[in-house]
Formats: structure tokens, sequence, C-alpha cells
């Protein structure tokens, strides 16, 4: 059959960081390993390409496999158009993070055939191989969502427990050996920067055991990992084969077996691998310990990023996260002194969150020994207890909601005021000249002249400027 898959993301000022596709790089080696030799496969990414590029290649397509976040679903309506009148026959699958927020709502806001919610592998491969032979019902697919008048759900399907055996390598050949691999060497990626141009994103774990009330839940509460010989087989082939050096991991808590992250480091040592590693998606400070962070510095670590959120003790408990805070500050020392860029993740805007407490958590950030800071205001994401318990669970979200048009304000604090908050977190962080210097020390030079480090500060301005124009 031939297969089209597409990531569907919409460019911003705000967001600029783009990350090759891993959801799709994933389905497609899935697809390969079990149809060997069946399907015609290609991938394309709106990250990285124009819609027309991507729309060229999708004219001979049997199946066409749509992958989005919330975040992009105003823009993935109209993609959807695009792509039904240059190919009237394809059967229409969606997938990606949408799905299991919007279940009940899919068919009433997109133009789809089936949707394909949680982890995917198992799921696209039933659903193709209906498509082209057998007759199975469509009922008995589990994991599916279909329409039969309004939207129905089959129900969740059993994860996939043995990671290593089950799941190839991603495709990344449909990336790296094709010209729109430049697109996201030249892009910012999700590291705050990068020792090199070039580099691949790493999905090592699925799942996560903390119960966040913002946070999603794709891949199960628990907490699932490719063991560590796995996660150095695939850094050793993409190191040997396509000579890349630099990687990043997006697992939603890389670190949580801590002798996992041990042996993931000692083995990078045996083999001798000389490369840099980025953990860009937040680190749990409570999992760390001294010897871990001095083992990921020795292993090549360039960037951690330590997810904070919030230093109230009360709101940690109110969003479930309960995160232990004696920890964090060593950490954060120890990484600094090992020569890591350290970055710490924060929120304001939580539901009941008072003035009082913002503040708490910009001058905390303002006053630790972190390069930098990364904060966002908390938009709750349908399909999350955050949405369902502050917004209502019948509530539509607004589709494409940005960090400035954000319509939920479910703090005790009025949207302006926290928007203008925002603006003055970046100010107070970044406005020490010390912080400043401290950062420029840790960045390769190629970076601070790139088009990358560009970008890093047109969005910094952006939350500047955006905020305090907003909140007048
Ligand atoms: C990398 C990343 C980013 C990058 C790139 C995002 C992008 N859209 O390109 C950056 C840093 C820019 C980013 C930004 C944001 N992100 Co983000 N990000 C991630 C992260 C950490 C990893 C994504 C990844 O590679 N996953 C690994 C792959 C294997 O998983 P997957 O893509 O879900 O694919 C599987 C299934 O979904 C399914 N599937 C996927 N596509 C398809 C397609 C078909 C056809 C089928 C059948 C199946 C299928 O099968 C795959 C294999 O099982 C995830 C966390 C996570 N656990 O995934 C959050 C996540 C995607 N981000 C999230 C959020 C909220 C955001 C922001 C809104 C944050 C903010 N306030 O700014 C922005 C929105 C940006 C945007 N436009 O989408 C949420 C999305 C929730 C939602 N329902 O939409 C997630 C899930 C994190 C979370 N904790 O809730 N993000
Ligand atoms: S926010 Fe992080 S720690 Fe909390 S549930 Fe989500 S992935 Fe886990």
């Amino acid at each position: 059959m031939n297969i089209s898959l597409i990531k569907v993301r919409e460019p911003s000022v705000s967001i600029p960081e783009v990350t090759p596709p891993l959801g799709i790089m994933y389905l497609a080696g899935y697809l390969r390993k079990y149809r060997p030799g069946k399907d015609n496969l290609s991938l394309s990414d709106l990250s990285v390409q124009s819609k027309e590029q991507a729309l060229e290649g999708l004219r001979d397509a049997d199946v066409i496999g749509l992958s989005t976040t919330n975040r992009d679903g105003r823009y993935l309506t109209g993609i959807i158009k695009d792509v039904r009148a240059i190919n009237k026959n394809a059967t229409l699958v969606l997938g990606g993070p949408i799905v299991s927020s919007f279940m009940n709502e899919l068919y009433g806001s997109f133009d789809i055939d089936f949707a394909v919610a949680h982890e995917g592998e198992r799921t696209f491969l039933e659903v193709i191989e209906k498509l082209d032979s057998t007759n199975t019902p469509l009922e008995q697919i589990k994991g599916i969502v279909y329409r039969n008048g309004t939207s129905r759900f089959t129900g969740r399907r059993e994860t996939i427990e043995d990671l290593d055996d089950e799941i190839p390598f991603p495709a990344w050949d449909l990336i790296l050996e094709r010209p729109l691999s430049e697109g996201y060497w030249k892009n910012k990626s999700f590291a705050f920067y990068r020792m090199g141009k070039k580099y691949m994103g790493l999905f090592t774990s699925r799942g996560c055991p903390y119960k966040c009330i913002y946070c999603h839940d794709i891949f199960a509460k628990r907490f699932r990992a490719h063991s560590a010989e796995r996660v150095v087989a695939e850094l050793e082939h993409l190191h040997k084969n396509y000579g890349l050096r630099d990687f990043e991991f997006y697992d939603d808590t890389f670190n949580f077996d801590k002798e996992r992250t041990r042996k993931i480091c000692a083995l990078i040592g045996e083999k001798q691998l000389k490369i840099n590693l980025y953990f860009p998606n937040g680190l749990r400070a409570d999992r760390l310990e001294k010897d871990i962070v001095e083992k990921m510095a020795k292993a090549g670590t360039k960037v951690m990023c330590f997810a904070i959120e919030t230093v109230s003790e009360r709101l940690q408990k109110l969003l479930q996260r309960n995160l232990q805070f004696e920890n964090i500050n060593s950490m954060i020392d120890v990484a600094v002194k090992n020569g890591i860029h350290a970055e710490g993740f924060f929120m304001i805007g939580h539901p009941t969150e008072t003035k009082k407490e913002m503040l708490d958590t910009i001058n905390f950030a303002a006053k630790s020994s972190l390069h930098s800071a990364a904060f966002s205001i908390a938009i709750p994401q349908k399909g999350t207890e955050l949405f369902t318990k502050y917004i209502g669970e019948k509530k539509t979200q607004n589709l494409g909601e940005g960090y400035y048009e954000y319509s939920s304000s479910i703090s005790e604090v009025p949207p302006n005021e926290v928007r203008k908050l925002l603006a003055y977190t970046f100010i107070k962080f970044y406005l020490r000249p010390g912080r400043v210097l401290r950062i420029l020390k840790t960045f390769p030079p190629s970076f601070i002249f790139s088009r990358r480090f560009m970008v890093q500060i047109h969005k910094w301005l952006d939350v500047v400027f955006h905020s305090s124009n907003h909140s007048k």
C-alpha cells in the first residue's frame, strides 16, 4: 500500500522549536518490521516543509496518516481540506496526542475516516492490515475512534511491554537520508543550544508513573523503558551510520530508573562514544543523585532541564506533582559545577495560585544557579484532569490557543497580570550580568552566531513585548 504520514504543525514565533517527528517515524519502522516489503512509506513534516511540498507527495497515497497536538488542531482543519482536495480516495487516519484529548469530539471537528488513540504501533498495524485485505469489522480493532453517529471509542489497547523486543528502531532513514533533514539542522531544536549542527531526538522510555493533573496520558501512567543496551545501540547506530554526535532525549521521565541511567552512562564510556547528550524535556530532580549527575556529565551531557514548575508545596500537592524539594538546588549546583548548562522549567497561572506564590517561584529561579529558565503560562489541555476540574468536562478547548491569547485564567490573578508577570520574570531572570556571562561561557561560539540563537532571542523578545503589550 502507499502510506503517507505527515506531522501537522503550524509555524509559531512563541514556540519556534522543531523536533524530528518521532511518532510517525516509529510507526513507519513498525510497519516495515511487521509487513516487510508490502508498503511504500513516505514521511513529511509541516514543521520543516512548505504545505505545497508536503501535499505534493500525497497524490498517490492509499492511506494518509496525520499526526498532531491540540495546539495545532485549528491548523489541522485546513490541512485536512487541502488533503481531501488533492486526494479524494485516500483513507485519512488521525493520530498523535490530539486524539486522546479530543476523543468525544473528533468527528465534529475533523473530516477524517478513523483516529488512533494512545500508543499507536499495534493499532495502526491492525488498521492497515484491515484496509489492505482482511474483513475485520472496524469495531473489533481496539484503540480506534470511529464514526457512528458521533465519535465512538473501541476501548484502550494494552500497552507494549517488551519495548526492546517489539519496537524496532524508528525509520531514521526517512528523515536522515533526505534533504528534509536540513530543515531540522538549521532550526532551533528542543535543547537550549547544541554543540553540533546535526542531531537526532530519541524516546527511550514510554509512560510516566507520576500523576500531574495537567499532563497527558498517551503512554499510560507507568514507566516502561528500553534497556540501557538498546539505548546505547541506537546511539551507536546513529553515530556510526550517520556521523551524528548530538542527541536530544524527549522521554517524559528519562531518569526515573536510576540504575538504567547509570548503566547508559557506563556503556557510553565503555564504548568510548564521543557524543553530546541533551535532556530538554525535563528531568525529575528528586530522581537524581550526585553520582548520577556526574556520570551523565562524563557521558557527554551538555544541557539538563530541571522540571520544577512551582516552588509552592501547596500547589505541588494540588497538581499531584509532589516534587521533593530538598534535592533541587544541590542537583542544579552539581550540574553547573560539571559544565552542564542547567535550565529550569517553571509555570505560573496554576489553579488557585496567588500572586505571592508566583513571585516565590520567580524569585527562586532568579536566585538559583540555573543558566536559563523557561517560564510558561499553565494552559489547561483538554483531556487532562486540570481541564476537567477547572474548566469543565463539557467545555471545548480553544484550539490553537497560544501563550498570549489564552482564555482560561484559573489562578487568583487575572490573565493580563499573569502575562505581565511573565514578562517581568524574563527580565528579572536574564538581566543579571553574572547570568548572561555564565550563559555565554557554556555556549560554543558557533551557536552564538547561528540562526538558531537568533530564533531564541526573537522568542525572548516576543514573550517580553507581547506580554507587556497585552497587559496594558
Ligand atoms: C518534542 C515535544 C515538543 C516539541 C515539538 C512539538 C511538535 N508538535 O512538534 C516542542 C518543544 C516544540 C513542544 C512544544 C509544545 N508541546 Co510538546 N512535547 C514534546 C514531547 C516531549 C515529545 C514528543 C515525541 O517525540 N514523542 C514520542 C512519540 C513516539 O510519541 P507520539 O508523537 O505521541 O506518537 C505516538 C502516538 O501518539 C501515536 N501517533 C502519533 N502520530 C500518529 C499518527 C498516526 C496516523 C497514528 C495512527 C498514530 C500516531 O503513535 C506514536 C507511537 O506510539 C511530548 C511528550 C510525549 N510524551 O510525547 C510533548 C507533548 C506532545 N507536548 C505537549 C504540549 C502541551 C506542548 C505545548 C503546548 C507546550 C507549550 N505550552 O508551549 C507546545 C505545543 C507545540 C505544538 N505546536 O505542538 C503535550 C501535548 C498534549 C496534547 N494533547 O496536545 C505533550 C504530549 C506533553 C504533555 N506532557 O502533555 N513539544
Ligand atoms: S508532567 Fe512529567 S512527571 Fe508529571 S505526569 Fe507528566 S511526564 Fe510525568
